[in-house]
């Protein structure tokens, strides 16, 4: 039986290799890949549920269209394609091309996934989304500090002292780094974690600090100010390579310890004690995730934390670093701008990026000349997973028309009047990059789509047939429809790097040839300064944020006296193991083992409020209300109440219910942490 080379794509750290058994045109066995040196110990429940998610029955085989009555109904290609292209055309014809919103989200990766905006630019252009609803703030705070968006090799971890996990739970999203991290503390390094909740990660930690949700800037300023109080401040390091150590030496004087701790509500020996451990236990790698980079304060709060980094001496060395992003592998991004966060996008007069992801359900309504009236989404399910999405959902139903692409009928695809059947990740070959591991790894076809699925490249193909687009230049832009022709195209994207080739990335995966061990080991800074910048005025002139990181109280959720007393509580939606995001969840087998959302309440809270383990309880505020089972977790710092996010507003735990259509201060990203919200028994 073939054994092949595949690579899972969802948008998650670990982006494992793998490996799959084909009998008969069918998977028969997935395993991980042992030449990904990050991911070569095992597969998550997701990679292994795979064969479960291909061949599942409620799995989208044919396209469909929404009859006269309201439903959907099944129809052949053609009649979809023809109705598509007949309304696009109109639509063209009446406001211009602009009038087409183009969305996407991050269901899966690969370069196949340019063909989308290569068909609209041909198309005559379209609307689309800048910013982005996962890890903006914390990429341009790198940026700007660091220069760009790299770190040390995933296993490099073990050569760490000390590993603080900061609002990172890589026990649920990056298992394989828990791995790295176990290995470490065998070898002695002390482990903490900064995060509200006992997390799976905290299990075996040295120290937890479970500070007040929203101020993990002012808890790293604390912590800067005892580091230059107390001399641990690597001077040598400083004066060489840090640009704006004296202002920010001599701004951290606002920020005593008993300062930090009074905000962040944790007991001020915590701040001299991370102090001391980050001064004197070298080297130190901070895993930062992206906990508390989903606030208003989120891109100034990733600053001040790399900062204790720089002022430590702990960037360019083995075992130290900041653990973020490592971009290395993306080879095909602008790379100063990986994401387009600044818009307005249209360096071609073609494209409009004019649509905020974090706003969508406001940007969509307020488009002028043209207005929006088609959607057409794809590889994305904004409707559970953008914030405010009352607004989404109202923005969708307002359009004249609305294509979705996906492989389950998900809550966007059921607003849509035309559904088409996405590929699976098995069913066309493609070239994945990682934001963790260094690794360029092929994602093979392995077997034939089920029922009459398309990939989307085909799909543009036969739409710009229908529509006239010019020939020669679709051809060049989208692959025919033969494997052939596939290869063809992605070997045109690999020959600019002589080390990648189809047949050696068919065998595993291979290393990025931008990969580096050690990141900035040459201590060289591809910043305006040429180090690492604490004073930024880039960060002030792009932003409007002050030049040196500060911290400033989330918008909604505070803890001042006048806030909302409706809503005394603080809403905390993170990931989860068993699915990602609004995906897995509907699989049986992912769905046994959490069948229904959860609210987390500490055992203090729901005291108070008189309830008690699964219960029904009703978390509301002025944008929503979600109706769901209470959990009692004391490991949950009081006052906050968590629910997964991901959970379809069909299953009616959709945590963006909630939400506000707020942006971070950097980069556009989404404020799904800053929430406040009431309680109370469900009627
Ligand atoms: N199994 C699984 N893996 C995934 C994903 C998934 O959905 N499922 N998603 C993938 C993607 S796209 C992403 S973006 C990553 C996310 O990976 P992570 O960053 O690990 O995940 P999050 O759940 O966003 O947040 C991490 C932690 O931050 C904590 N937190 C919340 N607010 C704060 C705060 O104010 N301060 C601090 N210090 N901590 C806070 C949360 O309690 C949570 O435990 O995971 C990737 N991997
Ligand atoms: N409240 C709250 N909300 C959040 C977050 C949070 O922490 N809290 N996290 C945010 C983050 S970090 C992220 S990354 C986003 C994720 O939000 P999205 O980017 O919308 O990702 P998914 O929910 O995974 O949905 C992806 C969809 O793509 C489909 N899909 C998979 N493969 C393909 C394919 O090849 N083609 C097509 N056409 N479709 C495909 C899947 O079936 C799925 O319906 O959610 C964000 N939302
Ligand atoms: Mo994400």
């Amino acid at each position: 039986m073939p054994v092949l080379t595949t690579a899972c794509p969802r948008n998650c750290y670990s982006t494992c290799g793998m490996r799959v058994v084909v009998e008969n045109g069918r998977l028969r066995a997935l395993a991980a890949h042992p030449g990904n040196r990050a991911t070569g110990h095992g597969l998550c429940l997701k990679g292994l549920s795979y064969i479960e998610r291909v061949y599942d029955p409620a799995r989208l085989l044919h396209p469909l269209i929404r009859a006269a009555g309201g439903d959907l109904r099944r129809a052949t290609w053609d009649e979809a394609l023809d109705l598509i292209a007949g309304r696009l055309v109109a639509a063209r014809a009446a406001h211009g091309p602009r009038t087409v919103a183009y969305v996407t989200g991050s269901g899966t990766k690969g370069l196949l996934n340019s063909c989308g905006g290569a068909f609209w630019r041909l198309f005559g252009g379209c609307t689309t989304t800048y910013g982005d609803l996962c890890w903006p703030a914390g990429l341009e705070a790198t940026r700007l500090t660091l220069g760009e968006n790299a770190h040390n090799a995933p296993w490099d971890l073990v050569n760490a002292r000390l590993i603080v996990l900061w609002g990172k739970n890589p026990a649920e999203t990056n298992i394989h780094q828990m791995d790295f991290v176990r290995q470490a503390q065998a070898a002695g390094a002390r482990l903490i974690v900064i995060d509200p909740r006992r997390t799976e990660s905290a299990e075996g930690a040295d120290l937890l600090v479970q500070l007040a949700p929203g101020t993990d800037g002012a808890l790293a300023l604390g912590i800067a100010n005892v580091l230059v109080a107390r001399g641990l401040v690597d001077r040598e390091f400083t004066r060489d390579h840090v640009h704006g150590y004296e202002e920010f030496a001599a701004m951290l004087r606002r920020w005593p310890p008993e300062r930090a701790a009074a905000v962040a509500d944790v007991p001020v020996a915590t701040i001299a004690h991370l102090a001391e451990e980050l001064g004197g236990r070298r080297p130190a790698t901070i895993c930062a995730g992206f906990g508390m980079q989903r606030f208003t304060n989120s891109g100034q709060t990733m600053r001040a934390i790399i900062a204790l980094l720089a002022l430590t001496g702990n960037i360019g060395r083995p075992g130290a670093g900041w653990v973020y992003a490592n971009l290395q592998t993306h080879l095909w991004s602008h790379p100063k701008d990986p994401l387009g966060f600044f818009p307005p996008a249209t360096p071609d007069g073609v494209t409009r990026a004019t649509l905020s992801i974090a706003r969508l359900g406001h940007d969509l309504p307020a488009q002028r000349d043209p207005p929006v009236t088609v959607a057409w989404i794809e590889r994305g399910n904004p409707l559970p997973q953008c914030p405010d999405a009352p607004s989404v959902r109202a923005a969708l139903r307002a359009l004249d028309f609305r294509v979705v692409i996906d492989q389950f009928l998900t809550d966007t695809a059921r607003e849509a009047d035309v559904v088409l059947p996405a590929k699976t990740m098995f069913e066309q070959t493609d070239i994945l990059n990682a934001y963790w591991h260094p690794y360029i790894q092929l994602k093979q076809k392995v077997i034939e789509p089920p029922g009459e699925v398309k990939p989307e490249s085909e799909v543009y193909r036969l739409l710009a047939g229908r529509l006239g687009l010019p020939p020669a230049e679709t051809s060049l832009a989208l692959p025919g429809p033969a494997d052939a022709d596939v290869e063809a195209w992605l070997a045109r994207k690999l020959a600019p790097f002589p080390a990648l080739t189809l047949e050696r990335l068919r065998e595993g995966p291979v290393l990025s040839p931008e990969f580096r061990e050690i990141a900035f080991d040459d201590l060289r800074f591809p910043t305006p300064s040429g180090r690492i910048e604490l004073l930024s005025a880039q960060a002030a002139r792009r932003w409007r944020v002050a030049p040196l990181p500060d911290w400033t109280e989330p918008v909604e959720w505070s803890r001042r006296a006048d806030r909302d007393p409706r809503f005394p509580y603080h809403l905390l939606t993170p990931n989860t193991k068993d699915r990602i995001h609004s995906q897995f969840g509907n699989l049986p087998s992912v769905r046994a083992l959490a069948p229904a959302p959860l609210a987390r309440l500490h055992p203090g809270d729901a005291a108070r409020l008189g309830l008690a383990e699964g219960d029904q309880v009703r978390v509301f505020n002025d944008r929503g209300a979600i109706e769901v089972a209470v959990r009692l977790d004391g490991g949950l710092r009081p006052g906050c109440v968590c629910v997964t996010n991901g959970y379809w507003l069909a299953e009616g735990g959709a945590v963006n219910l909630l939400t506000a259509a707020r942006e971070t201060d950097l980069a556009h990203g989404a404020a799904f942490h800053d929430v406040a919200v009431g309680l109370e028994r469900a009627t």
